[in-house]
């Protein structure tokens, strides 16, 4: 093994880096990053980290060179809303869920080969590069919104830390958020709240102008739907994946602001920019880069290597959009070689008993409370009972198992010189 390479990356991670190998199927895989804001709840496990996982063990099985990469998104409006709430810094929020968040997964046993964080200085870096690369191709632009912004704090209100009473006629709920009222549901803009309070110091906040930068997609589409046309067939992305795109493109595709009036992210590296930092959805996708960065120096060979490289991702289908058109427009923007994404994944939704998994509203099952159950991860049988055995037997091996195989084996011989598969929309 001495002629492999064993760049650690300051993690405790005992094997051998792996880097794509010229001749091989080099696969990179990534799970959509889990907000590091609160624990990790079923809903994220089953919805993109339990498919990714099949996938990287079913491809390092097959002989393929696979990594999979993953990591907690910790910057942003949640992470500094989280750190008022415990009375903490932002830092410590995202060092504390971070942990639990690797325990939860190692619990499940995961098999990453890194599970980073968002908040490193290889982040800033990746980011920085990128956001300076787009500058120079003039893919940005500048603009002056409205906010609310709090005089005894000092600073602009992102929406969530607004409260005031609902505009909504009939409503009046006199604590509705200043991105949606719980109490009727309907999605605000903080300047529609009529008597707005600052959450922090319950005071009175003013509109005040503030200047953002944005991405023009509508400049970026011609570049962006070649590379969906082309990708979404050689990659056979999933039907939900695709209506969520085209979805977007159908609407017209907006400029989006990647800056906000925030302290806890990645500095905009831009003298008149200096005080704000990136959206965290420009931030975040970055992450799967930055992480890799860290899991090598050798990082380049992975994300700047369309020819060798395969770029497999698995999120829910909420993220879809950000993955399919914001982050391609991001990386083509640059005018670099980077590897864009193959094949996407995406899990619908998974629901808790009647309803939604919610974190907020702690609804679900969290993945501390399975690992609180002490339910083993391979459970043995505690309890005999002949008729669990006879309807084991029944459903899951003679239906379930016995069908699987069955149409398996059928379909090889149909065609014996089949090579691959679909896992969960994915072909293999
Ligand atoms: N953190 C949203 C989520 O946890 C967001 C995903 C980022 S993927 C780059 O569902
Ligand atoms: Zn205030």
């Amino acid at each position: 093994m001495g002629d492999l390479p064993t760049d650690s990356g300051g993690s405790d991670r005992k094997s051998p880096v792996k880097l794509p190998i010229a001749g091989k199927r080099n696969i990179l895989i990534t799970s959509a990053l889990p907000y590091v804001n609160n624990v990790p709840h079923l809903g994220n496990i089953i919805g993109c980290v339990l498919s990714a996982d099949v996938f990287a063990r079913y491809c390092r099985l097959r002989g393929y060179n696979a990594i999979y990469m993953c990591g907690t998104d910790e910057y942003g409006t949640a992470t500094e809303t989280k750190a008022l709430e415990e009375n903490c810094t932002p830092k410590q929020i995202c060092d504390k869920y971070h942990a639990i968040h690797k325990q939860v997964y190692d619990w499940f046993n995961i098999s990453f080969d890194e599970f980073g964080r968002t908040s490193t200085p290889q982040q800033t870096e990746v980011c920085q590069a990128i956001f300076k690369k787009l500058m120079e191709n003039h893919w940005l632009s500048e603009n002056t919104m409205q906010q609310l912004y709090c005089d005894t704090c000092e600073r602009f209100l992102a929406d969530r830390l607004v409260e005031g009473i609902c505009p909504t006629p009939g409503c009046n709920y006199d604590s509705a958020r200043g991105d949606q009222c719980e109490k009727c549901g309907k999605l605000l803009n903080p300047t529609e709240l009529q008597d707005p309070r600052c959450k922090v110091c319950r005071n009175t906040p003013r509109i005040r102008d503030t200047n953002h930068l944005f991405l023009e997609l509508p400049l970026l589409k011609d570049k962006l739907v070649e590379y969906i046309n082309s990708m979404s067939v050689a990659g056979t992305w999933s039907q939900n994946a695709i209506q969520a795109t085209n979805a977007w493109l159908k609407e017209g595709l907006k400029q989006r602001c990647i800056t906000r009036d925030l302290k806890w992210g990645v500095p905009v590296p831009h003298e008149r920019f200096m005080d704000k930092v990136f959206y965290v959805w420009f931030d975040a996708p970055i992450g799967y880069v930055s992480i890799t960065s860290c899991y090598t120096s050798e990082w380049e060979k992975w994300w700047k290597n369309p020819e060798n490289v395969e770029l497999y991702q698995f999120m829910g289908k909420d993220n879809v959009p950000f993955h399919t058109v914001m982050f391609p427009s991001t990386l083509l923007g640059t005018g670099e070689n980077w590897t864009l994404m193959k094949t996407i994944s995406v899990t619908e939704y998974l629901n808790y008993e009647a309803g939604k998994f919610s974190k907020s509203k702690g609804v679900g099952v969290f993945g501390n409370d399975a690992k609180d159950t002490n339910i083993p991860v391979e459970v043995s049988d505690t309890l005999f009972t002949w008729a669990d055995l006879q309807a084991k037997l029944n459903s899951e091996l003679l239906a379930n198992l016995g069908n699987f195989i069955n149409r398996v084996l059928s379909f090889i011989a149909k065609d014996p010189g089949w090579s691959s598969g679909c896992l969960n929309g994915v072909v293999i």
